[in-house]
């Protein structure tokens, strides 16, 4: 009787356990870490851009060059810090020519990520920020494949938003910006953010509780194969004849 239930523990232990996993993976288990992984004192870096602005001698034009999207300076009211405007391209945006630039994290890692915050604030008029975009990631090259994973609009408002999408991984992310609000000249953004997926503490004790039970059950299975007490007799005819000369449902001294 006791050997049949510890199978039942057993299978059901995994089966639950199992369950967990899945249960974790779902997005409402997840939130979002603290750690702005795309900043560059943490490690970020744009490793590829469209375009950036350009002075009449065609070199990039410093408070509008593309490192300014990760440099953590931003605007603020009417506080703008001197070196950094935000980034501007070079050109105006458009659904097929489109302005665009792909970031990588610290030593070029994967990453899960769940959560990008982008701030539309520039020293541009806000008719030049961000309208339309698409995140993308790839897990293999900064050539992609990519895979879109949010399609968005930024409100030409003076607030940081934020766009929130299932765990996924990614190695290198690319925003690709399609429109902005009214001006044929230029796409202007100050400062993206991205941030990794961490499990909530609760999901992660509940899953190591479960995994710790299903680890007593396998011992146990383990043991009852070990000393020859089959748990399903029937399926072990050997055992039915001869009851096993060590039997015993205690675990061993040594365990
Ligand atoms: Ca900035």
């Amino acid at each position: 009787m006791f050997r049949g239930l510890t199978v039942v523990i057993a299978v059901g232990s995994i089966v639950s356990a199992l369950g967990m996993v899945a249960t974790v993976s779902s997005a409402d288990q997840f939130t979002a870490g603290a750690t702005n992984i795309a900043l560059a004192t943490n490690g970020g870096r744009v490793v590829a851009f469209s375009s950036q602005e350009l002075d009449a001698n065609g070199q990039p034009v410093d408070q509008w060059q593309i490192g300014n999207l990760i440099d953590g300076k931003r605007i603020v009211g009417s506080a703008i810090p001197a070196d950094s405007y935000g980034w501007s391209s070079n050109s105006a945006p458009s659904p097929t020519e489109p302005e665009w630039f792909i970031l990588a994290f610290k030593d070029d890692r994967t990453r899960l990520i769940s959560r990008v915050r982008l701030d539309p604030v520039t020293e541009d008029a806000s008719w030049r920020w961000v309208k339309n975009f698409s995140i993308q990631v790839s897990s293999t090259t900064t050539d992609g494949p990519w895979v879109e994973v949010k399609s968005g609009l930024l409100l030409d408002k003076p607030i940081v938003q934020t766009f929130d999408f299932p765990p996924v991984e990614c190695r290198y992310l690319k925003l690709v910006i399609t429109s902005n609000w009214g001006s044929d000249r230029s796409v202007s953004l100050g400062e993206i953010e991205v941030y990794e997926t961490i499990a909530g503490s609760d999901t992660l004790d509940q899953l190591i509780l479960q995994l710790e039970n299903l680890l007593q059950d396998l011992k146990r299975y383990r043991d009852s194969v070990r000393y020859n007490q089959p748990l399903r007799p029937e399926l072990a005819p050997a055992a039915v004849t001869e009851p096993a000369a060590m039997a015993t449902e205690d675990k061993p001294a040594n365990e």
